[in-house]
């Protein structure tokens, strides 16, 4: 029986059936996939097959399908291994606030270009729009150009406004869709208005005092009305990337990635070589300046650290 993996509690996956019903598995013995050091076999979002076990009323998950993406992070545990998040996302709404808490463009930047890596196309959602002042909707309108101009979908929304969260569900139908974003944008009170019935707990004391080597990693997946899922991860605002390394960043750059092809070393790193396209660019205005300052403290970031897997 074919069923997708909507929760995991370490030892258990809870695996939703076709049509609909919800099954407790195990995993058969151990489960190798190729290529992967990662601490949990089995993700969030994965399409499995299930097997009855014999004499039993239990099922066990014998195969995972091939995964469309799927999400990493460091484990917590074991620095040297990956911990699966989700995988098979279609999309990703990044939740974003001008304040409480001011969500800065270098989190932006480096979250899209974590998205970019997983080929997960990205919406920005700007929540908390009630509580906006004129200098906040100037922010916003900045950031909304910066990033339309980009190719990226933004959207000005209140969690207690009705109209918007209609608007927001039309978007969600069909398909699965991560929730990040920093720790109080209101990823969950957004998500109890847009499933009505779920009711997560909303601004959780445990997110603001741990620094975040502690959270829960396991992700849960809610399936909503009209169909889809949404994916709420406290984890994910911690996320690394892996496996980068710093000529290329700018491959993640959407911005960038053809106007690189002009530069005259090939390795151009962009910072001051000579005859730099993407420098020249920023000359003229083409690129942002605050999505050049992100791409070069992301840059330096590898370069200086051991922040970023190598
Ligand atoms: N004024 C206003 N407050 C909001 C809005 N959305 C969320 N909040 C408030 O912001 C606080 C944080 O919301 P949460 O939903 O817990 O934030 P979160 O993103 O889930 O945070 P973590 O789970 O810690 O990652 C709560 O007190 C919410 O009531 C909004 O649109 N307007
Ligand atoms: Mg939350
Ligand atoms: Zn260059």
């Amino acid at each position: 029986m074919k069923a997708k993996v909507i929760k995991s509690t370490g030892s258990w996956y809870v695996c939703q059936a076709e049509d609909g019903s919800l099954i407790n598995a195990r995993i058969k013995g151990k489960f190798r996939l190729k290529g992967l050091k990662t601490t949990n076999p089995i993700a969030v979002g994965d399409e499995v097959v299930l097997d009855k076990e014999e004499g039993l009323n239990t099922y066990m998950i014998s195969k995972i399908e091939e995964r469309k993406n799927y999400i990493i992070r460091r484990s917590p545990r074991n620095f040297y291994k990956q911990h699966i998040i989700a995988s098979n996302l279609d999309q990703l709404f990044l939740v974003i606030t001008m304040r409480m808490p001011r969500t800065s463009t270098g989190f932006i930047d480096r979250m899209l270009l974590i998205a970019e890596m997983h080929h997960i196309p990205t919406v920005l959602i700007v929540n908390k729009r009630d509580i906006y002042k004129e200098k906040d909707l100037e922010r916003f309108e900045q950031i909304k150009a910066t990033y339309n101009n980009i190719g990226y979908g933004i959207r000005l929304v209140s969690a207690q406004d009705k109209k918007d969260i209609e608007l927001l569900q039309n978007d969600l139908v069909d398909k699965t869709t991560l929730f990040a974003g920093h720790s109080g944008v209101g990823k969950s009170t957004l998500i109890n208005q847009l499933i009505p019935g779920l009711d997560l707990t909303t601004r959780e004391l445990s997110t603001y005092t741990d620094k975040g080597t502690h959270t829960t990693t396991f992700a849960e997946m809610y399936p909503l009305p009209n169909g889809g899922y949404i994916v709420d991860t406290p984890g994910i605002k911690e996320l690394e990337a892996v496996h980068i390394e710093p000529e290329e960043v700018s491959h993640y750059f959407v911005e960038m990635q053809e106007k690189m092809q002009d530069c005259k070393f090939n390795n151009c790193l962009h910072r001051n070589e000579p005859k730099c396209a993407i420098l020249a660019a920023l000359e003229t205005g083409e690129i942002a300046l605050s999505r050049y300052e992100s791409y070069l403290k992301i840059v330096d970031g590898i370069s200086a650290t051991d922040y970023w897997e190598r």
